[in-house]
């Protein structure tokens, strides 16, 4: 399908072309924390196989290197806690007990998905840059409790190109919740994982359906392809 949204760079996806611009884009790296990737981690302590999540890493890093270069705005999520968890949905701890990995519990990698801990921080790999935007968000999606809708509105950014784990969790809440304020969005297939990989397919598919309900999805070969073009 060609490209339909406006911008001067165009990304071969599914089901339609990505059409966008550097100054109206930011690319978004969701929870490349150490619970959702890490040894002794949230995910790893839930019993999943991090390799399913920690697998995006190296796809992001090739992709963030030349997203900086071109300057476009990079903004990073972390999903956690306060200390005294104030913040966090009474069920959403009391599942987390029940599944062995109590949010605010003590871990290898300190206290599970709390602000401050070493397992709540982003991964040294893909660690933010001096002037990139960090939003600490207390929920799956990226908009709820926190400032990064209007964060957007004030840089004019009207497109989001999605990485991060969990594809059918933090990814696609955000994505969908970008969707519905009329953000257009890339998810980057490649560049995000899921605690099960049938999970992860499903994400993807669902994001295709409807010709494109929630945004388009292509490999980052295409976004660095389109990249490489732009720089000649
Ligand atoms: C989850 C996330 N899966 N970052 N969080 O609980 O997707």
């Amino acid at each position: 399908m060609s490209a339909t949204m406006p911008g001067n760079l165009h990304v071969k996806a599914d089901p339609y072309d990505y059409s966008f611009d550097i100054e109206h884009t930011a690319f978004v790296i969701i929870d490349m924390q150490a619970d959702f990737c890490g040894k002794g981690g949230y995910v790893d302590k839930m019993g999943y196989d991090i390799s399913l999540t920690a697998c995006a890493i190296e796809p992001i890093q090739r992709v963030l290197k030349v997203i900086r270069e071109f300057g476009m705005t990079v903004i990073h999520t972390r999903e956690g806690h306060r200390p005294d968890l104030s913040d966090c949905p009474p069920n959403k701890l009391w599942r987390s007990k029940q599944i062995g990995a109590g949010i605010g519990d003590a871990g290898p990698m300190g206290r599970i998905l709390v602000r401050g801990e070493a397992g709540w921080d982003i991964i040294p790999d893909l660690a933010p840059a001096a002037g990139e935007i960090i939003i600490d968000k207390p929920g799956k999606g990226s908009f709820y409790a926190t400032d990064l809708e209007l964060i957007l509105h004030r840089k004019g950014i009207t497109h989001l190109i999605l990485t991060g784990i969990t594809t059918d969790v933090c990814v696609h809440t955000t994505m969908r919740e970008a969707n519905d304020r009329g953000i257009e969005c890339l998810l980057l297939e490649d560049c995000t994982g899921a605690t099960d990989f049938n999970n992860y397919l499903s994400a993807i598919k669902m994001v295709k359906m409807q010709g494109g309900v929630f945004g388009t999805v292509a490999p980052s070969t295409q976004l660095l392809e389109t990249l490489a073009g732009a720089a000649r």
